[in-house]
């Protein structure tokens, strides 16, 4: 890796074995195409180091690279590549599709691949493969670990232009097209953005995505009619909300007349949203899908909607419940252009949760799978976490065990559109404050263009892209892979959930939410832990469908990295190997620190073959990491030890 801010797109000379001819036959007209024919002579020069040239006519030429956005195709946005002795087609199905297929093209480049008689069409399984950015306009990020904001300062849009363009190219490199650029918490910025002074602002930022065929989604704040119309209310069945929210959406497609549309936190942790109006979630997306269908807008709604004013004391009411008790009687009703996006699981991005019971219920309702980037949970971008790990197994989780019916077999059918993501980027000069957190971003988009690639393919094709000492992606791959199991093992056990630190979500915290409003607990006692959810508990596991909703509600056959999430069972409970569910805690963390200890040998043995400033950097976090899983390992078990009174049947120290 000789320089971070690259990422994957090192500009490193690459031998072939095969010869790129260096004239280029183009059609390039429209903004896109032309955006790929242009990425296809960087790529050249940054891998091949010479400039292709252009040429408008290419009869009688013998050795030439063709580009071609319009072969006839009714797939959306699919390319192909066909490599000849002497030539290269890439041709896309259209605009898009082409600049897909070159930024394809290069990275098979740089990973070895391309070579005669290679022939590949390929097209993206999701339609809508997007990024949402959690930033405030004040240059904070909310959950942001890699600095500050890329867009905005003190209040305004304040952005390096060249380094948007950059972001772009990332982006698109690995299919991306929708970016929602603010904060979903839009309640102190309630005007950003939708008012004419920065509308001019934003107009600009959209000219450099558009380039590279994204297009911008914008987070509204549902109570704008009243906090900034100055109208007596917001409720979406009164005719002048609704009127003003069209009007609203006729200034803004004046200045981004191809904007995606809106993000929506709606009725969610202060959020406003219609149940302040005694509405329906339905009449809330509607009103705004009403006032953008006509400029071919659309409306992302959040499912992200629960009590987070429960008491602690209320054993009944359970918030992994909340999104399918909210969302599920509303299928069908919402307009054609109102897409419901569910975060993967019942809770917030824990370490482990179940796949939430929508996916594969809903049935008449559009909706896209929301998944987090940045390490909220999963450890800062301090601690080494590999996300398509845990993402692999999201995709292969089966709704109904029908024919075709898990998670990567639906998506781009059945209403399951695709994905939105919270990044995790920001000004630092690695864009992802740990390098190794790049992979996160690049697995996002391959596993959002193909869900059924699996975590390890992505590891290899990260590794080998970023780091050009031959000798290191295998031993990167591996450390890759073996981060997340590494990391759930020493933070809360067995899918319990929430024993991290309150607010700040970094290292262990037991009891931190365990007499709050959030609806996050594990009721740990001297003889139990866990949550009831089968049906004479919170009868959430009800919610799934009849073979998964069995599985999980006996213990016996509920899977055993999340059994506490489904079950209250007693420490003494005998899990499949034999031990005790405490013993099994204690073994855990034990394994969870180690693993951390030989990742940190494994990175150091990389050395002498990598860059100094790469190898140094991610060993300071290693050894931050070092300290949280120490943390985790030993506040984990000694309360366990103090609930209990029961040591560890190895004599592994535990503190009392
Ligand atoms: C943007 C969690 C996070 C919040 C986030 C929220 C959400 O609660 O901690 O920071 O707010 O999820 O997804 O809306």
């Amino acid at each position: 890796m000789l320089n971070e801010y690259d990422c994957w797109m090192q500009k490193v000379k690459i031998k072939t074995n095969y010869e790129i001819p260096n004239i280029v036959y183009s059609d390039a007209k429209s903004l896109v195409a032309k955006q790929a024919e242009k990425e296809y002579c960087l790529g050249i020069e940054r891998l091949l180091g010479f400039s292709p040239k252009i040429v408008k006519k290419h009869n009688n030429i013998k050795n030439i690279v063709l580009l071609n956005s319009s072969y006839a195709s009714s797939v959306k946005d699919e390319f192909t590549i066909k490599v000849t002795e002497n030539q290269i087609h890439i041709t896309g199905s259209g605009e898009n599709g082409l600049l897909y297929g070159v930024f394809r093209f290069l990275s098979l480049l740089a990973l070895g691949k391309i070579k005669n008689g290679l022939e590949l069409t390929e097209s993206p399984v999701s339609p809508l493969r997007m990024i949402n950015h959690w930033d405030n306009f004040d240059g904070s990020i909310e959950r942001g670990y890699a600095g500050r904001s890329i867009f905005y300062k003190d209040g305004d849009f304040d952005y390096d232009k060249t380094r948007i363009e950059d972001y772009a190219r990332l982006l698109a490199s690995v299919g991306i097209n929708r970016v929602s650029i603010n904060n979903v918490n839009v309640r102190a910025n309630a005007k950003l953005l939708i008012i004419e002074e920065y509308l001019k602002e934003a107009k600009e930022l959209a000219a450099i995505f558009r380039k590279f065929g994204i297009k911008l989604f914008f987070s509204i704040n549902f109570g704008a009619p009243w906090s900034l119309g100055k109208l007596p209310t917001a409720d979406p069945l009164d005719p002048a909300v609704a009127e003003w929210w069209k009007k609203r959406a006729a200034l803004i497609y004046k200045y981004i007349p191809d904007l995606a549309g809106f993000l929506v936190k709606a009725d969610s942790e202060g959020e406003p949203g219609p149940f302040q109006y005694n509405r329906t979630h339905t009449d809330g997306a509607n009103i705004l899908a009403k006032a953008l269908e006509p400029f071919g807008g659309e409306v992302i709604w959040r499912c992200f909607v629960y009590n987070c004013t429960q008491d602690w004391r209320d054993t009944k009411t359970d918030r992994a419940r909340a999104a399918f008790d909210h969302f599920m009687p509303l299928d069908g009703k919402f307009d054609k252009n109102v897409i419901l996006q569910i975060k993967f699981g019942p809770y917030d991005f824990q370490v482990r949760e179940p796949v939430a019971p929508l996916f594969g219920a809903l049935k008449n309702t559009r909706h896209v799978m929301e998944l987090q980037i940045t390490q909220e949970y999963t450890g800062h971008q301090i601690d080494l976490c590999y996300l398509p790990y845990i993402w692999e197994d999201i995709m292969n989780f089966d709704t109904i065990h029908g024919e075709n019916s898990k998670i990567k077999e639906l998506l781009g059918k059945k209403n399951i559109e695709g994905f939105a993501a919270v990044v995790n980027v920001g000004l630092d000069n690695n864009w992802t404050g740990h390098t190794l957190a790049q992979a996160n971003l690049y697995g996002y988009g391959r596993i959002a263009w193909n869900p059924a690639i699996t975590a390890k393919e992505i590891a290899e094709e990260w590794s080998v892209l970023s780091f050009t000492n031959p000798e290191v992606p295998q031993k990167v791959q591996e450390i890759l892979l073996r981060s997340y199991p590494a990391y759930e093992k020493y933070n809360a056990p067995f899918g319990v959930c929430f024993m991290v630190s309150p607010s700040n979500h970094y290292g262990p915290g037991i009891e931190g939410y365990e007499f709050s409003r959030w609806g996050t607990y594990h009721r740990a006692d001297k003889d139990a832990i866990g949550i009831d959810r089968t049906p004479s508990g919170t009868g959430y596991t009800a919610q799934y469908s009849p073979k998964n909703a069995a599985m999980y509600a006996d213990a016996n056959t509920c899977p055993e990295n999340i059994i506490l999430f489904f079950h209250r069972l007693r420490y003494d409970f005998i899990m499949k190997n034999g031990e005790t569910l405490l013993q099994n805690i204690y073994n855990i963390h034990f394994e969870g620190y180690d693993e951390v200890l030989s990742m940190i040998e494994d990175w150091k043995s990389l050395k002498p073959l990598l860059e100094n400033q790469v190898y140094e950097s991610v060993l300071a976090r290693f050894e931050r990491q070092l300290v949280n899983a120490r943390e985790w390992k030993d506040q984990i078990n000694t309360y366990f030890y103090r609930k209990t009174g029961i040591t560890d049947n190895k004599g592994r120290q535990i503190y009392s």
